[in-house]
């Protein structure tokens, strides 16, 4: 958002110089500053105002050749351990909270639902970016399978691995949950999902910084609100490291 702002003034400031001067109007150099600016503005109003935006895809060339991990690359449970020593055959995904129709879904049915694959950039605050490809299913159609119900908010990602007493979890609102790029990924850059990016599935919500990312999923849960959800805050970080909720890029 900073980097926003910092855009509007940049972008208002060269149209506001270049609105009052007709005749620079027909200069080339002029015309091509004036179309980067509207450039920006255009850019800026989608980040203030459309958050359904899609985040920018790259090319498969554009690949990073290294994906780092991040944060817990190896849930220490007994009963995650016991789930990756059989390849997640047992594990199911529960989908609950405000919903008609609770669903628990093994790593093979979602996998046969449809997939959208995507080339993205992944911005951890820490510093760092990568750009890898996922191969997951919309979250929308496993809400939609569920019949979440109008009550509902928010959506929380409850995770396998532990920080102490409590386990990961994040949350998105009802605009990202549907957003067109928000899957639950099985796979990345072609293959089965690693168990240290995440494995059975992992978050992709690519409107939004690296913590966002929910990896090691277990259950996804529909909410009115974060009152009973641990701190209240919507998520691990955001409860006790006073990270923001909205990770908006
Ligand atoms: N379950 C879980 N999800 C998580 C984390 C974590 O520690 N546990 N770390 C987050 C952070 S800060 C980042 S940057 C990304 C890292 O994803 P990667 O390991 O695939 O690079 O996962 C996010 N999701
Ligand atoms: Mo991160």
């Amino acid at each position: 958002m900073l980097l926003s702002r910092r855009r509007l003034i940049g972008s208002l400031g060269a149209a506001g110089l270049l609105s009052g001067c007709d005749k620079l109007g027909e200069n080339e150099t002029f015309r091509s500053i004036l179309f980067k600016a509207e450039d920006a503005h255009r850019y800026l109003q989608r980040s203030l105002t459309d958050r359904g935006a899609l985040a920018r895809e790259f090319a498969p060339e554009q690949m990073s050749p290294v994906f780092r991990t991040n944060g817990t690359n190896n849930p220490n449970t007994p009963d995650y351990q016991a789930l990756a020593a059989n390849r997640f055959a047992d594990w199911r995904l529960v989908v609950d909270g405000q919903v008609a129709r609770p669903l628990s879904l093994s790593l093979a049915q979602l996998r046969s639902m449809p997939t959208r694959t995507q080339i993205t950039r992944h911005d951890c605050v820490e510093g760092w970016s990568a750009i890898g490809q996922w191969h997951g299913v919309p979250l929308k159609l496993l809400l939609d399978q569920a019949g979440m119900r109008s009550s509902a908010r928010y959506v929380v990602f409850h995770c396998a691995d532990r920080y102490g007493e409590r386990p990961y979890y994040e949350s998105v609102d009802l605009i990202d949950a549907f957003h067109p790029q928000t899957i639950l990924a099985w796979g990345m850059n072609g293959h089965l999902l690693d168990i240290g990016h995440g494995a059975p599935i992992r978050l992709r919500a690519e409107r939004h910084l690296g913590y966002k990312q929910a990896k090691y999923v277990m259950r996804v849960e529909a909410v009115d609100s974060f009152a009973g959800i641990h701190g209240g805050k919507g998520g691990l970080w955001e409860d006790i490291a006073g990270y923001e909720w909205y990770a908006g890029i």
